[in-house]
């Protein structure tokens, strides 16, 4: 096809996709179907594969950028990204009018908009493409957060008309999909995010921007911070410019220049805050004027001519009926109130985490105390008060129970710590998190045993822990839900396979509290056999360098737990690896990673360095490709370190080296 014919076809294409999107993203109004749009999506991909010379930053295809960042870069704001000022009620409200007027002599008008609760950044476009976007960091510095922000749909990666501007807005998900991602991660057992602000936080300052991608983030646009050429007068007109280019701004703005009626919007809105599919945790009320702004200022921490409504939070007063005890995937046991339902902030609640022993303590709360319960920062129920003054004398204290509920095990609450754990490892609420990291790749390696195959053998009753892995049939497995003769023998040669591991990965899949890999290697080599280990008394942990009291404990009140020693004795009886064998332990711990060496280490030859790391199962290459796991920069590194830094491979030193190779 002739040149000029495609590029108008991906030209073509481009600007109907963009179109899409913001009728999709922006509007929430969706004109063509999924299927429709899929094709259009295909075709400019295919034609951008053919001709890779054709493919610009702002295209729809550029979303999603290639290697993980090592870390953020820095951005200056050149105008500072000031907080605002709260107020809590309608007499602060008040106040502000009054100072505001006061310095201007005349009524003001103002804009209120909702306060949605997520997290502020910059958006610069330059000609109206999208080229950097910033974290508000400590105001005055944020981080560089360019390539997560253009895999938020919602961004226009090219605007309307070609300005060059910088505005600002807030990221956030939405009500719905925080509970969707929270119930995804719940499902692979991974840490749940508690309210919709820290999932988008935490989306947004992701290294790699393929995570981010993957999140449900969404932006409004709140302030038209600068534009080149002309400035409005007012912030509504703004807000309408910055709509006409395509940005996504708040679906609710009221002008007034009356703070009664702005009141009353305040309090309307939050008698309806639930009614939203986003959190919103106060207004904002701002001066529309900026000729006003300018002449109200700001103060070295936020401007004068704005102000956030807060709402308060919503409270309830309910009896607490009971204080259960759950178990967590790391043991740890969590004190939790049981009462008598009450509706707060849209949902009936009728627990609150109690944290742990001393957070009761503090707060003195017993069963049958009458308290008051609200929702921290809207989501996350919480007693906030005991109302001491109702109580009968018959409330009873709460005690930490010596053995866990869910095994029996002994409970241990370690020193300096807060929390109280079960110790036991057949313990069913740890089990299945167990067996998973005993599979895991640093661990034994045991390839085809994910959650969900865990959770099916748990189930099925076919094992109750690691070690029972060892003693799985054929017949057993193929008995499992969607587990074909296949996939059974090939799980059960990987489940052999991962028996010569060496003591060090063994050790580190027990999954003993505070035994890391590195730990698990430093204790495998000094004892050379797991019954050396399980004879060891504290004091002879304490004499690995490294290997402190925390760990030592926690390796000995490990080995003291009836359960975890028969485990080790089924480990054994199925012929596990229980000695340190220094070879395997090593060759597996680089196994499949590439490494380049650059400039001169001080310590070795370049001979050595690559038998160090073969040794351990790596290869050592000659140039950088994204393909390198790690570049060793020594004295005077080459081209290569700079290659590997815009690859974003990992750069390590001397030091960072040793220490990956367990030698220093
Ligand atoms: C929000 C929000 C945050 C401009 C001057 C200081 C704060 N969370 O929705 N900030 C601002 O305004 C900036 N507006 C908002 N709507």
């Amino acid at each position: 096809m002739d040149i000029d014919k495609v590029k108008a076809e991906i030209e073509k294409l481009r600007e109907e996709i963009r179109k899409h999107d913001y009728y999709y993203y922006v509007m929430d109004q969706p004109i063509i179907s999924d299927a429709e749009y899929d094709d259009l999506m295909r075709r400019l991909v295919s034609l951008e594969q053919q001709y890779p010379e054709l493919i610009t930053s702002d295209s729809p295809t550029q979303r999603v950028g290639g290697q993980p960042l090592k870390a953020f870069a820095s951005v200056e704001h050149p105008v500072p990204m000031l907080s605002l000022t709260n107020a809590f009620s309608e007499g602060e409200l008040r106040d502000f009018d009054r100072r505001v007027r006061n310095a201007i002599g005349e009524a003001v008008e103002y804009v209120v908009e909702y306060k949605i609760d997520g997290l502020s950044v910059a958006l610069w476009y330059r000609d109206g493409i999208f080229v950097r976007g910033a974290t508000r960091g400590d105001g005055h510095v944020g981080e560089d957060v360019t390539e997560n922000l253009k895999t938020i749909r919602s961004i226009p990666l090219r605007l309307n008309r070609p300005y060059t501007l910088e505005v600002r807005g807030e990221v956030f998900i939405s009500k719905q999909d925080f509970e969707i991602l929270n119930e995804e991660r719940r499902l692979s057992d991974l840490p749940l995010f508690a309210n919709p602000r820290n999932a988008a936080a935490g989306s947004l300052r992701q290294l790699d921007s393929r995570i981010t991608a993957s999140r449900p983030l969404d932006i409004f646009i709140f302030n038209l911070q600068h534009i080149e050429g002309f400035m409005p007068d007012t912030h509504w007109e703004a807000l309408n410019l910055m709509a006409e280019l395509g940005l996504k701004i708040s679906p609710f703005l009221y002008q007034s220049d009356s703070m009664e009626d702005v009141i009353k919007v305040c309090h309307e809105w939050n008698d309806k805050r639930h009614t939203l599919p986003f959190e919103i945790d106060g207004m904002v009320i701002k001066v529309n004027n900026f000729r006003y702004r300018q002449l109200l200022g700001s103060t070295s921490k936020s401007p004068r001519w704005a102000i956030a409504y807060k709402f308060p939070a919503e409270q309830r007063e309910t009896i607490i009926r009971d204080i259960i005890v759950q178990v967590g995937r790391t043991g740890v046991l969590t004190p939790t109130a049981v009462f008598d339902p009450v509706s707060i902030a849209g949902t009936m609640v009728s627990r609150a985490t109690l944290h742990n022993e001393d957070y009761i303590k503090e707060k003195d709360i017993r069963i049958g105390d009458t308290v008051v319960i609200q929702k921290a920062g809207d989501i996350i129920p919480e007693v906030v008060e005991v109302k001491r003054e109702k109580r009968s004398g018959r409330e009873i204290p709460f005690i930490m129970p010596r053995h866990c509920p869910a095994c029996g095990a002994d409970v241990v609450r370690l020193e300096g710590e807060a929390a109280a754990r079960c110790t036991g490892s057949a313990c069913p609420a740890q089990q299945k998190r167990l067996i998973i990291h005993f599979a895991s790749r640093d661990a034994m390696d045991i390839e085809g045993l994910g959650p969900a195959v865990v959770q099916q053998l748990l189930n099925n009753h076919l094992i109750k822990d690691a070690a029972d892995l060892y003693y799985l049939k054929h017949k057993d497995l193929v008995e499992i839900e969607r587990m074909g003769d296949k996939s059974a023998t090939n799980l059960l040669r990987a489940i052999e396979d991962s028996k010569n591991r060496g003591l060090a990965r063994l050790l580190f899949g027990l999954g003993i509290r505070l035994v890391g890999l590195r730990a698990a290697q430093l204790i495998a080599q000094h004892f050379g056999s797991i019954d050396n280990i399980m004879k060891a008394k504290k004091e002879e942990f304490l004499e690995i360098d490294e290997i402190g009291e925390k760990i030592a404990e926690s390796v000995v009140a490990f080995f003291n737990e009836e359960q975890n020693i028969r485990m080790i004795e089924k480990l054994k009886k199925a012929n596990v690896l229980l000695q340190q064998e220094a070879a395997n332990t090593r060759v597996n711990l680089l196994e499949g990673k590439t490494f380049v060496l650059t400039g001169t280490l001080a310590g070795y030859t370049r001979t050595e360095a690559s038998r160090l790391i073969e040794e351990r199962g790596g290869r050592v290459t000659n140039s950088v490709s994204s393909k390198t796991d790690y570049v060793i920069a020594g004295e005077n590194p080459g081209s290569k370190l700079e290659r590997a830094r815009s690859l974003g491979v990992t750069i390590l030193n001397e030091q960072e080296f040793l220490h990956l190779l367990g030698i220093e």
